[in-house]
């Protein structure tokens, strides 16, 4: 395990609910390469940002899993909308940890390039996906703390999870992280 400084730690906030209500400055959408909208979070970001954030999102000519494109976020809270396909799971042997850090550490670079100070980020690839949910988890925590620390850009980061087994996963993780 990787030894963080404990103040770069605490920017860490663990939330159970829906993403969708998140008042921060971008939340992260779990996509597919579309970027045309589709189920679970995605969804639920659509329907919520209205018809105008599909009409921006197919300006964007898609996205390859891993890389990570921005929007303005309507009629939601946040202020953006940051796009990302995380990796399909096909056991583990097809690059799918190297793309869902990518997902993680592009969001971050697009959230450093428009000045953000907070996001808010789901379980990309835990749900259709299929990625081990364990697994994730780590390298959602461990790639956010990794780019605050090397970047020296330091956000309030919210991992907004909707389901029990995540939100136990993450606060079990970030309660080590913090001892
Ligand atoms: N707020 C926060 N998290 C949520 C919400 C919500 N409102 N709704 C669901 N989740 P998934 P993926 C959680 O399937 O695995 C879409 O169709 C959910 O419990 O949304 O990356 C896309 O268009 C799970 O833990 O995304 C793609 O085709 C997590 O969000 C495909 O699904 C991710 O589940 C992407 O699959």
């Amino acid at each position: 395990m990787n030894n963080y400084d404990k103040t770069i730690v605490e920017r860490i906030h663990i939330i159970k609910g829906d993403i969708t209500k998140m008042d921060v400055d971008a939340i992260v959408n779990a996509a597919n390469p579309s970027l045309l909208g589709g189920g679970g979070v995605d969804g639920a970001i659509h329907r919520a940002a209205g018809p105008q954030l599909l009409e921006e999102c197919r300006t964007l000519g898609g996205a390859k899993p891993g890389e990570a494109k921005i929007t303005k976020g309507y009629l939601l809270p946040a202020k953006y909308v940051i796009h990302t396909p995380g990796p399909v799971y096909r056991g583990g042997n097809q690059h799918e940890a190297t793309i869902l850090k990518n997902s993680y550490r592009n969001s971050m670079q697009l959230a450093k390039q428009y000045n953000c100070r907070s996001i808010a980020f789901p379980a990309i690839s835990t749900g259709v996906y299929g990625y081990p949910k364990d697994e994730a988890c780590k390298i959602a925590i461990d790639t956010v703390l990794d780019f605050m620390q090397k970047e020296n850009f330091f956000i309030d980061i919210y991992f907004v999870l909707y389901d029990e087994d995540n939100f136990s996963l993450y606060t079990t993780y970030l309660k080590e992280l913090s001892k």
